[in-house]
């Protein structure tokens, strides 16, 4: 090939490292490993889009890296397959999620490796396929066996569209994270998490975490650890209030309770005169989101009617209602001391509250001491068909029994009619038979609810580590060889799976299933890609760019991956230009050319500095995520060799440089020099200042300036040899020479001819 073709080239490399399987990984004792993922993709219709690929090449390029560095890497793939996009499409069109799902995975992996991705593809998983989510129900068990998954009644984020309830972390001021119809709270019995149980451990070792600071700071205040104390407030006709307080040394100028609207025993409170206004209150604050009630807006509430005990003042002091005390954080009632506090200020100020000024007592002197966490338990129940069921059965009287560990997997039935039930239950109530089981020689009926798709990609790092495993989630040997992962990277997800698989890391480590007590070593948290106008990509704005597009336009896959890492500091928003992917093109275009149509004729002295330079500067940006100026670097390095040419020397550096980012090319560069990928190491020698200028004189007068290597200054032989070799120096010393006088530190040679 004449001039650079990257999709020959790609296909033919493409096709070689399939051949040779050449990213499967095994495990070698003695070998250093690094184990590298992605937060795996949930395989949509559409296909990757350029955010994945940014995704995805980050990991691509640090896994090649330290593979040509001599590590054993390990580089798998996967898809998050359960989820509602498959449902709502199978419930339109009637094609089975399944079927979907299979479809789309294929194309996600065609495009994946049209990407050139270092993946070991024997180690593909996808979380609904049966072989693995019997295990996602094996951990299920072994929660619900210590206590840590459990079913409670309570008031639920409600999606009337996609008609299931939502987690917290679902919700996005006030509406639902997929369809963004707002939400409603519905009294529920559902599946929860015990993570609370794991909330201080989950908030103390954060600050060890090699992670962004952002996420790290997100993670705290999601847990949102506060120590008081709880206080006991007496009520004449109805239960004693318990408050929770940070600050119980205030109590002197509590002069009111606010109970939440939830509040369990908010109807004992009132009396034939307030119940009515009461309840209408309740019922305007149940459609708000706890956003919109923290919200400084002007305060809203309603006199109960009850007056309870202050049990320090001993004087009586209003309860009222009112939305701005939440229900599921501390106790859902709070002792009001507006002289302290300005949210009770602003509510006794539009009340007409007393607001007295008294003096701070002694913190333990009522009450007894408490942690409380905005943290609340995971609820994982989903009243969807396309998920992991839970494997449950009722008995008559409906209390819950484990499937057997040996029945497992529970398997997904099939079903004409994907709708929900209508009932409040998922499709799979439709499925007479597979809901009736037996158990110990009684009859039950199974559980209708699917697991939170957070629970499948709560464990899959470690299912990556043995991923055909039968007897096993995962295999203790192979996880103590690959894990704790050792990067990770991603841009979504902050508090929801980066604290879950947190806390199944702990679990599993207390059950002595894991050695280990975190699952990630370090992330990488990668910016967003969006439209050439700055806004976000998206279909209905038509704005999307298809990766497969930039790559079959003929650009190739090494453009479009070199340029999603020179776009600009991996972990901001960047814009796509498409000027700059035709600069990246037209960058790897000479790398081609100095590597097939130059001569190589300049010796490598004259380029060392800058190629020494150049490995030390590529190495240490890689080492640090600067992806974006290692590419520059490079671009750099080519400028120079188009200007004062290059060895063969500078083509290989370049090409093992090159390799994590543009691979396909990279390899066929080597192939040419007949070269190993070995990642390249600099010498400090020959760094920048590493070379002088020396002036040669004949007869006193200037012929010629000399560049060579400061080391070479104390050599007067070779200084006078190169001296005599330059064939300006020769026109004056033909005659022959008498003496040199050479002045190393005026930088001179002078010749007597
Ligand atoms: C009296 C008091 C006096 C308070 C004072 C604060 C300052 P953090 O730090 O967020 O934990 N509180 C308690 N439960 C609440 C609930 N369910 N909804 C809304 N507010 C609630 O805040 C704890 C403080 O927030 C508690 O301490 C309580 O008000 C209020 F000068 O009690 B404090």
């Amino acid at each position: 090939m004449d001039r650079y073709e990257p999709l020959k080239i790609e296909a033919k490399w493409q096709k070689i490292w399939e051949e040779t399987e050449a990213f499967k990984a095994t495990e070698e004792k003695g070998k250093p490993k690094m184990f590298l993922a992605e937060m795996f993709p949930y395989p949509s219709g559409a296909g990757l889009h350029v955010g994945h690929v940014r995704n995805f090449t980050i990991v691509d390029v640090l896994a090649r890296f330290f593979n040509q560095q001599g590590l054993n890497v390990l580089r798998p793939f996967g898809y998050d397959t359960f989820g509602l996009p498959a449902e709502n499409y199978a419930i339109k069109t009637g094609t089975a999620p399944q079927e979907v799902t299979k479809t789309n995975i294929a194309n996600f992996r065609k495009q994946a490796k049209r990407l050139g991705y270092a993946i070991d593809w024997s180690r593909e998983i996808n979380t609904s396929d049966p072989e693995y989510y019997k295990w996602t129900q094996w951990c299920f068990l072994q929660l619900y066996k210590k206590g840590l998954a459990y079913q409670k009644e309570s008031y639920q984020w409600w999606c009337p569209v996609d008609q299931t309830v939502l987690a917290n972390e679902q919700v996005e001021g006030g509406k639902c994270w997929r369809c963004g119809h707002e939400v409603e709270k519905k009294k529920m019995k559902q599946w929860f998490f015990k993570i609370t149980e794991y909330a201080d451990e989950l908030l103390d070792e954060v600050d060890n975490l090699e992670w962004p600071e952002k996420i790290k700071t997100m993670q705290k205040n999601w847990i949102g650890r506060s120590t008081g104390a709880e206080i006991d407030f007496k009520v004449a006709a109805a239960p004693d209030i318990t408050v929770f307080t940070t600050r119980p040394d205030t109590i002197l100028g509590a002069t009111f309770l606010v109970v939440a609207p939830e509040y369990k025993d908010l109807e004992a409170l009132t009396n034939d005169y307030t119940k009515e206004e009461v309840l209408a209150y309740k019922a305007a604050a149940l459609k708000k989101s706890e956003i919109e009630r923290q919200e400084n807006k002007e305060k809203t509430g309603v006199f109960t009617g009850s007056y309870a005990e202050n049990p320090a003042t001993k004087e009586p002091v209003p309860i009222y209602v009112a939305d701005y005390v939440l229900a599921g954080y501390g106790t859902g009632a709070i002792m009001a001391v507006p002289a302290y506090d300005d949210r009770d200020r602003e509510f006794a100020e539009k009340f007409n509250l007393p607001i007295i000024e008294a003096e701070l007592i002694d913190r333990d002197a009522y009450g007894t001491p408490k942690t409380t966490y905005r943290m609340r338990d995971w609820l994982i129940s989903r009243q969807r068909y396309w998920g992991c069921p839970i494997p449950i059965a009722y008995d008559k009287d409906g209390n819950p029994h484990p499937i057997p560990e040996d029945q497992l997997p529970v398997l997904i039935p099939e079903v004409d009619d994907y709708k929900p039930s209508g009932d409040g239950r998922s499709a799979l109530a439709k499925a007479k038979d597979w809901l009736k089981v037996t158990i110990d020689g009684e009859e039950m009926t199974r559980e209708t609810d699917t697991l939170d798709g957070y629970a499948c990609s709560s464990w899959y790092l470690w299912r990556y580590a043995s991923p055909r495993d039968e007897k096993a989630a995962w295999n203790e040997d192979a996880v103590n060889y690959w894990e704790p992962l050792d990067y990770y990277c991603g841009g979504d997800h902050a508090v929801a799976h980066l604290l879950y698989i947190r806390f199944w890391c702990k679990f599993f480590a207390d059950l002595g299933y894991l050695p280990f007590r975190e699952p990630v070593k370090r992330l990488l948290y990668n910016g967003y890609i969006n439209a050439p106008d700055g806004k976000k990509m998206s279909k209905s704005k038509g704005n999307v760019i298809d990766p497969l597009d930039v790559i079959n336009d003929g650009y190739g896959a090494d453009t479009l991956r070199t340029y999603e890492m020179f776009i600009g500091p991996y972990d901001q928003d960047a814009a796509w230009d498409p000027r700059s992917v035709g600069g990246v093109y037209r960058f790897l275009n000479r790398c081609y050319n100095l590597c097939f149509s130059n001569s190589l004729n300049v010796p490598e002295e004259k380029t060392r500095v800058v190629r020494n330079k150049t490995i030390k500067k590529v190495t240490e940006d890689i080492h640090r995520y600067n992806f974006n100026t290692a590419v520059a670097a490079l671009m750099e390095y080519v400028n120079e060799l188009y200007k004062v040419g290059a060895a063969k020397e500078d083509i290989s550096t370049l090409a093992k440089l090159l390799k994590p980012f543009a691979p396909h090319l990279a390899s066929e560069m080597l192939e040419k020099l007949n070269e190993t990928d070995e990642w390249p190491k600099w010498n400090e020698k020959y760094l920048a200042n590493d070379t002088v200028e020396v002036i040669i004189q004949v007869n006193g007068k200037l012929r010629a300036k000399l560049t060579i290597d400061k080391s070479d200054l104390e050599n007067e032989e070779k200084v006078t040899a190169l001296a005599l070799a330059d064939e300006k120096v020769k026109k004056f010393t033909e005659s022959g020479i008498k003496k040199t006088i050479f002045v190393p530190k005026a930088k001179i040679l002078n010749i007597v001819a």
